[in-house]
């Protein structure tokens, strides 16, 4: 049996010699170096290039919020990313599709646990295909993409590891997804913190605590619009916990808010508090698709590490 790996690469028809490989790697290593810890607006926000060794406080300060975004640059090469975005649209066969709400445009490559079903045993043996699709798929491209994203936050984290979030026995939910949203995609305002009340999280309620963080790698940036925008209001401000549902009553007015737009350039990684910061992603522009990998993440009760779930 052909083996799934030259099944896909030769599928995707990858124009990758070795050397234009190793010629993006170097470029990603120089990388542009970068080191702020600005203001922009209401939010601090610490920016690092992946190779100018990340500061290991970072998670922790955005945890207890004296700083609002972790930007690092260069996780992977523009050249990678491009080719994988040119890969995932040529065959969108290679990964299960999901789809966000109508409205939104917008789809995932894997499963979102918010929109899963409360019985999550199609969940988890997706998860696990995924796991070895992803593997596979990234070493078209010469790179772990789970490995690398987890090199990057556990630097960042005081060597504390990422690992997905574990379901029953030995299943695992999805550590990450590819997410596409389409020209006019867009994601609505809200806090991730709202997750753990739905049944489909009931797993990693029992086995996380604290706010949850989210990571988001852009593959493709929108030609306009489909930036990540931070609103100047945490959960918090809104008085005790703020649980988001449809009762727009209670949903606070955007428009008296100020907000931040966050460029993520390809192969950029940003991380928020995404659980206490209301935030949304700007309706997207122009006929490109948004591409990004993105996960949610807490802290594991038993302590040291990180679960993950896309
Ligand atoms: O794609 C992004 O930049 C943010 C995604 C997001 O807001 C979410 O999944 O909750």
């Amino acid at each position: 049996m052909q083996d799934i790996n030259e099944t896909i690469c030769s599928k995707l028809r990858i124009d990758w010699s070795l050397d234009k490989l190793q010629r993006s790697r170097n470029l990603s290593r120089i990388g542009l170096w970068m080191d702020m810890d600005e203001v922009a607006n209401f939010l601090t926000i610490l920016r690092k290039s992946h190779d100018a060794g990340l500061p290991e406080n970072a998670l922790e300060r955005l945890r207890d919020g004296s700083a609002d975004v972790v930007l690092v640059d260069g996780v992977f090469s523009q050249d990678i990313c491009a080719a994988m975005v040119d890969a995932l649209e040529k065959t969108p066969t290679l990964f299960e599709v999901t789809e966000f709400p109508g409205p939104f445009r917008s789809f995932f490559y894997g499963r979102n646990l918010n929109l899963n079903d409360p019985d999550l045993d199609d969940y988890f043996n997706a998860a696990k295909r995924f796991e070895t699709d992803l593997l596979r798929f990234g070493a078209c491209f010469g790179v772990d993409i789970a490995a690398r994203l987890v090199a990057v936050l556990t630097e960042l984290d005081r060597g504390h590891t990422f690992e997905a979030a574990p379901g029953p026995g030995f299943s695992r939910h999805f550590f990450t997804t590819f997410r596409g949203h389409r020209p006019g995609g867009y994601i609505p305002a809200h806090f991730d913190n709202e997750q753990s009340f739905r049944p489909s999280y009931r797993y990693i309620a029992e086995a996380t605590e604290g706010d949850i963080l989210s990571f988001v790698v852009t593959l493709a940036e929108a030609e306009a619009g489909g930036m990540l925008e931070l609103y100047d209001l945490l959960a918090s401000d809104l008085g005790g916990e703020h649980r988001n549902d449809d009762d727009l009553a209670r949903k606070p007015d955007l428009s008296k808010l100020k907000s931040h737009l966050v460029h993520v350039p390809a192969g950029s990684m940003v991380i928020v508090r995404s659980g206490r910061r209301l935030h949304r992603v700007a309706p997207v522009e122009g006929s490109r698709t948004r591409w990004t990998l993105c996960s949610f993440m807490a802290c594991a009760k038993t302590g040291g590490r990180n679960f993950c779930w896309g």
